[in-house]
């Protein structure tokens, strides 16, 4: 920053160390999203005016270390070199110290000025541990503070001492992390040469490129190469990994890890206090159940099949009430628009369309508040540890998993939250199985489906098979994945164990307000726009010739003597019926549907389950709001009923056409957004093209399967 009254402060931390709530607490409203220079990565900055400065904050991606493996670690590492920050506030979980100091201590290889924001001092003192910040602050040699992020702790001292180190007036970045003198006789070789080069500017801070160097870091080799210096830095740096393969029969890479954590280990014996160890913790007393090599798998299945019957039996009576409003707002409008046009517009359209996807609300808020839970309480995380040793099998592990649940919510966050797997073939693999981890708009399919065609005691078991079916093809798809493209072990990973937290009920209820306002959103645009432009596809082209020909039979029927009154309406009711059908038929949704039928009719669909598959990749609730909209056409008698009892009623679907249906639509692609966000994160549109083509080839030979046993069973 270039004047004496603004300061730039970079905030890096762990995932979930709390940054961005240390950063909301910083910034507040302020905050402005933008994208970290030439990368799609997420920034968010924000200004604090704080005793007569301005405090510009970046929140780096969270990060467990600062190598070259993922693009949130080069991210934050090229904003330290390139955009070089006044100060780093490294956020750390004091609850977890060992894990969190780690990046620490890359920071501190990187010297740069440094305040360490012991976060969550509210959690510690709640367990009765106590650490002594100013013995920590000299070890570090970086001034830490104690913070709370939830109770609004310690944050003016934050300011305060980013002020206080501004001016000069406090100490940081008072000491290096010295390494054991064989890595340091090394370290000093290689940093010489790189003094020697005027090449580099002094932009690169030659003590940490030699570190990344011994480290074996990509980024940094690739930089150094294109160096004339290099030609004197490779055989000392060659010299020096084979001196150490021979001495230590161990890479560079690994001495430093192993080093810096012993310095860890030691910082926390010198400065932290645990209480008197009583028999078993509760957290080891829980843990020795939920993680149990018996009894956790169980437990864990246990567990997501509640969801699945609570979501279903809990979620159907507000699904109910909301389905007499829709179709009491249904009827009213009907009685008071006049124009038949218009009247079907809002009635069959808009409110069928609208309303059929908004009943699903109580469902999907409901499984939300379920998988927040899960996440807040820190189960998420034991459940990644209990399917850690079966995830190898398939080529992943257990860190996989946790992007995969995230998927059960939406595949978006999902795709991005495979940023924290290190290895490029872990992470594109992850990544193309996630649409089958089913996401919650493809939720109302199955409710409905499963609703129609199944009794409530066995939809919740029917639902949970889906989603177990899911997860089986994405496991062996993963396996496929990593023997024919990838052809690689899954890395070595430290499966961590976060503590288990109670959520406040504010944050549950915030989390579950936030997405049902992205819901509402949805379906108040994208699933409004959609039903207006499918009942125009369900309404034009008319055919006046057929219309007229069936207009043709009812004058007959009606100028026919011969007929009782009560078989006249019977007749014209029958013939008004299959003029509404025909006029679907000869509509240009009905042309596409009959078009793509083919393609479908090996499934057992028609052509009305037809389009609404195909309008189904724009977002899956247009699944359920075509169908809503084409059975609200097309049935004169039951305009304004349920429309789970127009399909049961329907005599052309069967238990197998509902089977086949929900398979599909759990395992082609999930929707046009997550189509670019995949795109996005895995930057090739090789990977793109497979996610297409795989989910959908899968999608169709697993509905033909099923449609087909099924269907000589049901
Ligand atoms: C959930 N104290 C306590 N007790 N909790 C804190 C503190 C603190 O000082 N600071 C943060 N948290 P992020 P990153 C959650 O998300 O800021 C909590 O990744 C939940 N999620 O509220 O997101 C914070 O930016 C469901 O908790 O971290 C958040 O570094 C139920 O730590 C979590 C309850 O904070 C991570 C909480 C699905």
């Amino acid at each position: 920053m270039n004047t004496d009254k603004e300061i730039l402060v970079a905030l890096a931390g762990n995932p979930n160390s709390g940054k961005t709530s240390i950063f909301n607490s910083l910034v507040g409203a302020n905050q402005k999203v933008g994208n970290f220079s030439g990368v799609t990565v997420e920034k968010y900055s924000g200004k604090k005016e704080y005793n007569g400065y301005t405090i510009t904050f970046v929140d780096l991606p969270g990060t467990y270390s600062l190598t070259a493996y993922s693009p949130e670690e080069v991210v934050a590492r090229n904003f330290i070199i390139e955009e070089k920050p006044d100060l780093i506030v490294n956020v750390v979980d004091s609850t977890n110290l060992e894990r969190n100091l780690f990046l620490t201590t890359q920071l501190m290889d990187l010297e740069c000025k440094m305040i360490v924001a012991l976060n969550m001092s509210d959690e510690i003192e709640r367990k009765n541990i106590s650490i002594d910040t100013n013995q920590l602050n000299r070890l570090l040699g970086a001034p830490t503070v104690q913070t709370s992020a939830a109770k609004k702790t310690g944050i003016d001292e934050l300011l305060d001492k980013i002020i206080k180190i501004k001016k000069g007036e406090l100490e940081t970045n008072t000491h290096k992390l010295f390494y054991s003198d064989n890595l340091e006789e090394q370290i000093e070789k290689i940093k010489q040469t790189i003094d020697s080069s005027k090449h580099l500017n002094g932009k690169y801070n030659a003590r940490w490129l030699s570190i990344k160097l011994l480290e074996n870091d990509k980024i940094v080799y690739n930089l150094m190469r294109e160096n004339p210096v290099w030609i004197k830095i490779n055989p000392i740096l060659s010299e020096a990994i084979t001196r150490f393969e021979n001495k230590f029969d161990s890479e560079p890479e690994m001495l430093l890890t192993e080093e810096r954590y012993s310095l860890i280990r030691g910082a926390i014996k010198e400065t932290v206090t645990y209480p008197p160890k009583k028999k078993k913790s509760k957290t080891e007393f829980v843990d020795s159940i939920l993680i149990n090599r018996i009894t956790g798998l169980p437990i864990f299945l246990f567990f997501m099949w509640s969801i699945f019957q609570l979501t279903f039996t809990l979620g159907d009576y507000p699904m109910g009430l909301i389905e007499d409003l829709f179709a009491f707002l249904g009827d009213s409008a009907a009685a008071l628009i006049s124009n038949p046009t218009a009247q079907s517009i809002v009635v069959d359209g808009i409110i069928a369309g609208v309303g059929g996807v908004l009943v699903f609300l109580p469902n999907i808020l409901i499984l939300f508040l379920c998988l927040s839970i899960m996440e807040g309480t820190g189960y998420m995380a034991r459940a990644a540890f209990v399917v850690d040793k079966i995830m190898h099998k398939f080529g992943l592990h257990g860190k996989s998993f946790i992007p995969m649940i995230t998927g059960f919510g939406c595949s978006v966050p999902a795709f991005m939250a495979t940023r924290t797997l290190k290895s490029e073939s872990d992470r594109i693999t992850t990544m193309l199985i996630i649409p089958f981890m089913s996401c919650s708009a493809k939720f109302p399919v199955y409710v409905l489906i499963t609703g129609a065609f199944f009794a409530t005691k066995t939809a919740g078991n029917v639902l949970f098979g889906i989603y177990i079916f899911g997860v089986g093809i994405a496991l062996l798809s993963a396996k496929l994945f990593k023997k024919t493209i990838f052809d690689d072990e899954s890395e070595p990973f430290v499966m961590e164990l976060p503590p288990y937290r109670v959520p406040t009920l504010k944050t549950l209820i915030m989390q579950m307000w936030f997405k049902a306002a992205l819901y509402l959103r949805k379906a108040g645009t994208i699933i409004l726009f959609a039903s207006v432009l499918i009942w125009i596809s369900t309404n034009y082209p008319a055919n006046e010739e057929v219309a007229q020909q069936y207009d043709n039979q009812i004058a007959e029927v009606q100028s026919n003597n011969q007929l009782s009154d009560e078989a006249k309406e019977e007749q014209i009711a029958v013939i008004e019926n299959n003029k509404l059908k025909s006029k679907l038929e000869y509509s240009a949704a009905g042309y596409i549907g009959k078009f793509v039928e083919p393609f479908f009719a090996p499934l057992g669909f028609d052509w009305r389950l037809s389009i609404s598959l195909i309008n189904g990749f724009a977002a899956k609730e247009i699944v359920v709001s075509t169908m809503a909209t084409i059975y609200a056409l097309g049935d004169a008698d039951e305009s304004s009923s349920a429309l789970r009892a127009s399909l049961s009623n329907d005599p052309s679907y069967t238990v197998a056409t509902a089977l086949a249906l929900m398979i599909f639509v759990l395992l082609y692609i999930p929707c046009f957004a997550a189509t670019v966000v995949f795109h996005k994160e895995s930057g090739k549109w090789k990977w793109t093209l497979l996610y297409g083509t795989y989910s959908v080839v899968i999608a169709w030979v697993m509905a033909f399967i099923v449609y087909n046993i099924s269907s000589l069973f049901l």
